[in-house]
């Protein structure tokens, strides 16, 4: 009376997925043990289905305690596989977590009541009962469809709750998951004798392999478990206490690449993850990107032996399509002893540290200790403070005036940008300007600083007599973008403010694209704007390339002011007469007492920056000190 037509193609399909599931490396996570779990559970419940089923139609020829035990095997089981199928869905959206905890414990009372239920029915008969007369349903054996349809409408609330940790992809498998079970339950209810639920499972196991499982989400393609899969792992870690992490980075990456091609390299790092994974089997290996490498293990992982021998290793080339890499490697590593509570503190820091080595030209060793985790918690504090700016508008501008040489009297300001910390504490632009270049948020953020110094020209600098202009800082970033200038015009135009009370700072650094920044400039100036030369003398500029572009005005950077200052020489009187002579306007910065006041004065400079005068100030106070 039983079909078992679906079943017995449902399961061959099911031991394949087992068998490469298994074959695949697998992140030491909860998520894949359960998936494991409900895998095996699935390959259970067919089995007491069908046993129990042929025990059911046979039961005159069997001990009746046999068909009962089988019968009992297959309910529990199945009460199982339906609270393994929600644990899963729920781990994948990242419950249970902190506080949801004992909400959590709660709904496992549902799945254990049914349970003892079931268990029960030896005695009682409540779900099932097996007598002379063969199987019969009890007059509780609703609860297995209560038990299932309870966690499958749980399970569709709490993602739909949680969705934003999905990404699309992920919530659609999950909901598809969760549907494909019900119907499958809905088609039982119809169709008892065809034993199709299990097809129904099995398609459902599908669905969460390809959404979830599938190896291409986290495993990265020169092995090793990727970033994502790297927060998900230290995610589970963490509370433990119990890890340690040695990262490890080549060098100049990006310059190898193009010494020894993307392909080749591409090669290496394969054959370094190979070398890694092969020799160290018990630790959790990771390919972030970029060149960067990390392995986790327990607290006691001794990461001084690792280092020296991945070290030795690396002083072999290695043999990528025939050709040899001689890859240098640098070290940073963290534990638990960090007190970094989050995996995405850890693997942020592990990450920028990475980085760091990879900029630098340093070929030693160089471990992350308690100090260097507390730069990084400073840099994660900018990091923190930069989005915040950047969402909410947050940069201030601080002015510093700019004094005509020789009357002393105020003419213009450098408008300097400033954010402020959790605490309010002010950070200085050079810790978050190369971030917010590095990031893609530089333009936002330059566009909040002239929308302020937009404002402030609008607002407050007619109470600032002799104040004649304000000078913005441009990035070499900024001057790539092309949509710059008709920003800044639409800017102007919307405070009602004119270009020429706004001179634009650049640096030499600006100039390796030399025939963007000059069309950038010509537009620039076409609307108004006129351009002050930053820095000067910190670079090797030269004059030749100096007058191709439309700059008005030099600003002597401060380091050669100091120099000339401490040991006066003709080099930089004779640089200040040249450009004099060219026609350029000259700024002193960084001055600090009277007589260098005096010094570049008398050398023909036309203005002066610096300390002595004042240092740069909120726009209330510049107010108020220079106001009328
Ligand atoms: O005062 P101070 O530490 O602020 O300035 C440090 C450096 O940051 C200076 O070299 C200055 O050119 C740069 N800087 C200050 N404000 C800005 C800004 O708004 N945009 C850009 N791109 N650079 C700035
Ligand atoms: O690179 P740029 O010129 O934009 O940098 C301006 C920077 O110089 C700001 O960080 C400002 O705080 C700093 N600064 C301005 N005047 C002085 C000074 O007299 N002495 C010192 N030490 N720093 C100065
Ligand atoms: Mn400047």
């Amino acid at each position: 009376m039983y079909n078992f037509n679906f079943t017995i193609p449902s399961v061959l399909i099911l031991c394949i997925l087992l068998g490469y599931f298994l074959s695949q490396p697998r992140l030491p996570v909860r998520q894949n043990r359960l998936f494991f779990g409900i895998m095996m559970l699935e390959i259970l419940v067919v089995l007491f289905d069908i046993l129990s089923s042929q025990a059911d139609m046979n039961y005159e020829r069997l001990s009746l305690p046999l068909v009962s035990v089988l019968n009992m095997a297959f309910f529990v089981l199945f009460l199982a596989r339906i609270y393994w199928f929600f644990l899963y869905l729920m781990d994948v959206v990242g419950l249970p977590s902190g506080r949801d905890k004992r909400t959590y414990g709660l709904f496992s009372l549902v799945f254990l009541v049914s349970e003892g239920i079931t268990l029960s029915s030896f005695w009682t008969g409540a779900v099932y009962s097996i007598d002379a007369a063969g199987y019969h349903r009890g007059p509780l054996y609703s609860v297995l469809y209560v038990c299932f349809f309870f966690y499958l409408l749980l399970g569709i609330v709490l993602t739909l709750l949680y969705r934003r940790r999905l990404d699309r992809h992920q919530l659609s498998g999950s909901l598809w998951c969760s549907t494909i079970l019900i119907l499958g339950n809905v088609v039982r209810m119809l169709l008892p004798q065809y034993l199709v639920m299990n097809t129904f499972c099995l398609m459902a196991i599908l669905v969460i392999y390809l959404s979830f499982e599938n190896p291409a989400r986290y495993v990265s393609s020169t092995g090793g478990f990727t970033l994502p899969s790297m927060h998900k792992y230290m995610a589970e870690r963490i509370p433990s206490g119990n890890y340690r992490i040695l990262g490890f980075t080549l060098p100049n990456y990006v310059d190898s690449q193009a010494i020894y091609g993307v392909k080749q390299m591409e090669q290496g790092v394969t054959l370094i993850c190979d070398y890694i994974q092969r020799r160290y089997p018990r630790l959790v290996f990771f390919y972030l990107r970029q060149g960067c490498f990390a392995l986790v293990g327990p607290a006691s992982m001794d990461h001084e032996k690792l280092r020296t021998e991945i070290t030795e290793r690396f002083r072999q080339p290695w043999q990528a399509n025939g050709a040899d890499l001689y890859l240098n490697v640098n070290f940073a590593h963290l534990s638990d002893a960090s007190g970094m509570d989050s995996a995405d503190r850890v693997v942020d820091s592990l990450l920028l540290a990475l980085f760091e080595l990879s900029d630098s030209e340093r070929l030693d060793d160089a471990p992350i200790d308690v100090d260097h985790a507390e730069s990084l918690e400073r840099e994660l504090a900018v990091k923190r403070a930069l989005d915040r700016a950047v969402e909410t508008g947050g940069v201030e501008i601080f002015l510093q005036p700019i004094i005509l040489a020789q009357t002393g009297a105020l003419v213009g300001a450098e408008a300097l940008a400033r954010l402020r910390d959790e605490q309010g504490k002010l950070i200085r632009p050079d810790e978050f300007i190369p971030m917010a270049e590095k990031n893609g948020q530089i333009n936002r953020l330059g566009d909040q600083v002239a929308e302020g110094v937009c404002r402030f020209l609008r607002d407050r600098s007619t109470a600032v007599p002799g104040l004649r202009w304000v000078n913005m800082n441009l990035s070499p970033v900024q001057c790539m973008d092309r949509g710059l200038c008709r920003r800044l015009t639409a800017l102007l135009e919307q405070y009602g403010v004119l270009p020429h009370c706004i001179h634009l700072e650049i640096t030499e650094a600006s100039m390796i694209d030399f025939s963007l920044l000059l069309e950038q400039m010509s537009e620039l100036w076409k609307a108004g704007f006129s351009f002050s030369l930053d820095d000067y003398g910190s670079g090797y500029s030269n004059m030749s390339r100096l007058r191709c572009f439309p700059f008005s005005n030099i600003k002597l950077d401060m380091d050669v002011v100091w120099a000339h200052c401490a040991d006066p020489d003709q080099v930089l009187p004779t640089f200040v007469e040249v450009f004099k002579d060219k026609g350029y306007s000259i700024v002193a910065e960084g001055i600090e007492t009277e007589e260098m006041a005096n010094t570049m004065r008398d050398m023909g400079c036309d203005y002066l920056q610096g300390f002595y005068y004042s240092r740069p100030l909120s726009i209330d106070a510049f107010v108020e000190k220079y106001g009328a």
